[in-house]
């Protein structure tokens, strides 16, 4: 199987993240990416390959430019007039109710107020290299919707920082460009068919949700945490169908916490059913790890074999893949865990 990686990805190492009202470790790191490869070259049974250059343009045909240019520009505006933090979090956020009744506010002019204009959460860091980072994964996300428009039936796309929290307009939940959304756009324009996202992170993939919400042609489908106990909270809910051309086309599976590999399969049927009544050739899988028993901040109990039947699945729709990496944040076993789902689409047994 081809599977797509940038060495530039791992230029974003955010040192830590705010969560529950602490300072903790970053979950996102580095090392997860290393542990996939690692587990992947020890498999044998993949090619990986460095993305190709697809510049600004696949972008913007999903995100506000605004969001685009602040990504791009935030380090160094931090270097030059920012606090002198590490990392760039937001202390003040637009939310919703503070501008109700009113329209919408410029965006501000100080490093401080700019970040909480973009960013929806305390979770995502902006350091050094998480521009050049980001724009790799999107890279890496484009060249494997590439290799399945030449042809080959699934590509593996090894995403980070992961995407599917970033919506047109706003980035957080890890996520600053929405990569699946990105491929989606791309291979919907390129074929003129439509095109099926299924997202299967513990977490609901707001962004795509929201890029793709009006939308008939982009349907979104997602297994995940019910929003009411699980962040991101404010969407995810089963009665989410989209609106106007899209009504219909949103999909929304929350499952309690706890969920273990048998309800996870009768919902995935469930998912799987929508899918093959959605037209087009391709699905587009938001692949995140961090339903596994052991992951630190996921809530599910899947196990490895698990992810070796979803996988498979998944396949059986006949559909073409393109699977890119969203969360998991069990470093050790996130790479056996990918390798498990990947050689169950590949129709491969599961490895002893
Ligand atoms: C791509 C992705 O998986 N993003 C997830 C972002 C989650 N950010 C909030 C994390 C809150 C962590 N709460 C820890 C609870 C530990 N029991
Ligand atoms: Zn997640």
């Amino acid at each position: 199987m081809q599977v797509v990686h940038s060495p530039k990805q791992a230029l974003h190492e955010p040192p830590w993240e705010t969560a529950g009202g602490r300072e903790v470790p970053a979950y996102e790191v580095s090392a997860r990416a290393a542990s996939i490869l690692a587990a992947l070259g020890a498999d044998g049974g993949f090619t990986v390959a460095a993305p190709g250059e697809h510049g600004v343009e696949p972008i913007l045909a999903v995100h506000d430019a605004g969001l685009l240019r602040y990504l791009e520009s935030a380090w160094s505006e931090w270097q030059r007039d920012g606090t002198g933090a590490p990392a760039i979090l937001p202390d003040t956020i637009l939310h919703a109710r503070l501008r109700e009744g009113m329209g919408d506010a410029p965006e501000p002019e100080s490093p401080c107020g700019r970040v909480g204009h973009w960013c929806f959460d305390s979770a995502t860091p902006i350091v050094a290299g998480t521009y050049d980072a980001s724009r790799a994964a999107v890279d890496v996300a484009l060249t494997a919707a590439d290799l399945v428009l030449a042809g080959e039936r699934l590509a593996y796309g090894l995403c980070r920082p992961p995407g599917h929290h970033a919506a047109r307009a706003l980035f957080g939940g890890y996520c600053y460009f929405n990569n699946a959304a990105i491929a989606a756009e791309w291979l919907a324009r390129r074929t003129g068919e439509p095109v099926a996202i299924l997202d299967l992170d513990f977490h609901h993939g707001n962004g795509t949700q929201q890029i793709f919400y009006e939308r008939g042609d982009a349907l979104y489908v997602s297994l995940h945490a019910d929003p009411r106990r699980t962040y991101p909270y404010y969407a995810g809910h089963a009665d989410e169908t989209g609106s106007g051309a899209g009504r219909g086309a949103n999909v929304n599976l929350p499952l309690p916490l706890g969920t273990a590999d048998d309800a996870y399969v009768a919902a995935l049927r469930i998912a799987l059913a929508r899918i093959a009544e959605h037209g087009g050739s391709t699905v587009i899988v938001s692949l995140g790890m961090d339903t596994y028993h052991l992951d630190p901040i996921g809530g599910f109990a899947l196990t490895t074999g698990t992810y070796h039947a979803v996988g498979e699945a998944v396949a059986s729709l006949g559909r073409r893949m393109i699977v890119l990496q969203e969360g998991g944040y069990h470093v050790a076993d996130l790479g056996a865990n990918v390798v498990a789902w990947l050689r169950g689409a590949e129709g491969r047994p599961p490895s002893a």
